[in-house]
């Protein structure tokens, strides 16, 4: 198909904001192609070429992820998926950025790594008349109409309910807490800070540690090994994703402690592995990041291709769970 071409006018975008539940996601085990992809140059299929750069396979999250991109934006469905693992690196995720734009891709979209940084690769997408379509994470850029839509959770509102949990439960009981950071300069690490933080402010919650495991489970486990070294008084981890979490769990067993009980925790993504260690007790709340983000830019992208406006800013519903409600939801849990 050739790329479709763009005027200016066709990045209006809605300032609306969508809830949209999102849909479920097939079983399919994602792979890790990173076809050569772009239009087809005139072969005549009428698929809609689609470059993705994806920050890399760091958690169950990234997973789903993947698997839900992967299993919408199928050519039964419409498209051609040229579809980039950049390891978290940011260069990598610029540097498949621009092979899109070199292929003359009709869109392209990416999960950026971190916030800051895209000013130039976005301007040359721009420029090159391809429009771009952001999920899952946010970045700060001075380009104007830089992007479609944004398509992903609340972070703070994240990082609230969290704070919001551990202030009902745990108030007055002089707990310290350590925090298990994700990515650093990453939009989730930046706003689940700043979420929990400003919900425990004014309770006797103490913020006595904090520092990124990178939203890895070595990462995590890494991190409160120190922690545990440093400190002898921790009552409570907040871990910005379940990753983070299941390696503390870890790292507490080993130092003779028991999770969920010596030390409570409460993380962020509601994947399968987190939701059956809040089920076993060892995690005490879950909020939910839900990464099925797949059917939502696929109706953007057609949108976009179409000429239709799309809403700006897509936010992603996402859900919380106690013990009680991981065992009700884990039958049913389709990631
Ligand atoms: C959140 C996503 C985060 C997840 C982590 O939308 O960017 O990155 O919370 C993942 O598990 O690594």
């Amino acid at each position: 198909m050739a790329r479709h071409t763009f005027a200016r006018t066709t990045f209006a975008a809605l300032s609306a904001v969508t809830l949209l539940a999102l849909g479920a996601c097939s079983s399919e085990p994602p792979s890790s192609d990173a076809g050569d992809g772009g239009s087809d140059g005139g072969s005549g299929s009428d698929l809609i070429s689609v470059g993705f750069s994806q920050v890399g396979a760091e958690s169950g999250w990234r997973s789903a992820n993947t698997m839900s991109i992967k299993d919408t934006l199928t050519e039964e469905n419409g498209f051609e998926l040229s579809f980039s693992d950049a390891q978290q690196k940011q260069e990598n995720q610029i540097s498949a950025i621009r092979n899109y734009i070199a292929q003359g891709m009709d869109v392209i979209a990416f999960s950026p790594v971190v916030e800051t940084g895209w000013d130039a690769v976005l301007e040359e997408a721009k420029g090159a008349g391809i429009p771009v379509v952001l999920t899952d994470r946010a970045v700060e850029t001075t380009v104007d109409d830089a992007y479609v839509s944004f398509i992903g959770s609340d972070f703070i509102e994240e990082g609230a309910r969290a704070g919001e949990w551990a202030a009902e439960q745990y108030d007055g009981e002089g707990y310290k807490v350590v925090e298990l950071q994700g990515t650093t300069g990453s939009a989730p690490a930046i706003d689940r800070q700043e979420g929990f933080a400003g919900a425990i402010e004014g309770t006797d919650l103490e913020m006595i540690d904090s520092q990124t495991g990178d939203f890895t489970r070595d990462g995590g486990k890494k991190v409160m090994e120190g922690f545990l070294t440093a400190h002898d008084d921790i009552d409570l981890v907040f871990a910005h994703n379940d990753d983070m979490g299941l390696g503390a769990i870890e790292a507490i067993e080993a130092a003779g402690l028991k999770p969920g009980e010596d030390i409570k925790i409460i993380t962020i993504d509601g994947v399968k592995d987190g939701m059956t260690a809040l089920a076993d007790g060892k995690i005490n709340y879950i909020v939910e990041c839900n990464p099925l983000l797949g059917p939502d830019l696929a109706e953007v992208i057609e949108k976009t291709v179409a000429g239709d406006a799309v809403d700006a800013r897509i936010v992603t519903q996402d859900e919380a769970f106690d013990q009680e409600g991981a065992k009700a939801a884990l039958p049913d849990r389709q990631y």
